[in-house]
């Protein structure tokens, strides 16, 4: 997978690849990331890329050249299936968004900033919108730094153990059961005996069941009504 970020903060961006997980996953080769500054595209003696609002009011606007200059010359390179604007207005990132998102070869994130965006491009150059929730942040750079993670762990060969993505809270719709690690008892706070019994059919049940009561107290939104009242 390749993805390609539009942003006005590209150091911000570049330090934050350039560690963690996502950075061996850039060595090995499993994503590209290339982080650029939109202002490269800028028309502006200054490299300004935001200007007044129509209309009056508060707050710049960024302009609609230097971003669809920015795509074009992307766009010139290889097909994209996304180019996504992050956006407070956008749809609501989920795990199943970030699972569709990552079959894809190639997309853009276009990071917004200040008080807007030309409507224009939303209107001709963006093929979706994404939030991270409802809150506003200052730029969509962290969003774009969520959204990147959430879909580059989910590319085969990312994280060590290939079946633990697949474990994730929210991967079947489910929140994750408990975990627990040695040692068996600290403190007088003890390990549940299951987990130590060494049964791997009931281990596993007992993990189902709890998953599917947590669930049910922490995020009774991902049931669906036909789960509702069956375990107890
Ligand atoms: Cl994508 N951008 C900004 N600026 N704020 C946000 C957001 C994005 N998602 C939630 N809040």
């Amino acid at each position: 997978m390749r993805i390609d970020i539009l942003t006005v903060l590209p150091d911000l961006l570049t330090s934050w690849f350039g560690d963690s997980i996502i950075e061996r996953a850039r060595t090995k080769g499993l994503v590209q990331i290339e982080v650029h500054d939109l202002r490269k595209w800028s028309s502006d003696k200054h490299r300004r890329v935001d200007d007044y609002p129509f209309g009056g009011g508060a707050g710049m606007v960024m302009q609609v050249e230097p971003i669809h200059k920015a795509i074009e010359s992307l766009k010139s390179e290889r097909a994209y299936e996304e180019v996504i604007y992050l956006s407070p207005d956008g749809a609501m990132l989920d795990q199943s968004l970030a699972n569709q998102l990552s079959t894809n070869k190639n997309m853009i994130l276009l990071c917004g900033h200040y008080k807007g965006i030309d409507e224009r491009v939303r209107e001709h150059l963006i093929t979706r919108e994404v939030s991270i929730g409802n809150y506003v942040l200052t730029g969509g750079e962290l969003a774009a730094a969520v959204l990147s993670d959430a879909v580059i762990r989910l590319l085969p060969g990312v994280i060590g153990d290939e079946t633990s993505a697949l474990s994730d809270s929210f991967q079947d719709g489910l929140v994750a059961p408990p975990d627990y690690t040695r040692p068996a008892e600290y403190m007088g706070w003890k390990v549940p005996d299951i987990l130590l019994s060494g049964h791997q059919a009931r281990i596993d049940a007992w993990r189902s069941q709890q998953a599917l009561e947590r669930t049910r107290e922490r995020r009774p939104g991902l049931l669906g009504p036909a789960d509702e009242g069956e375990v107890g």
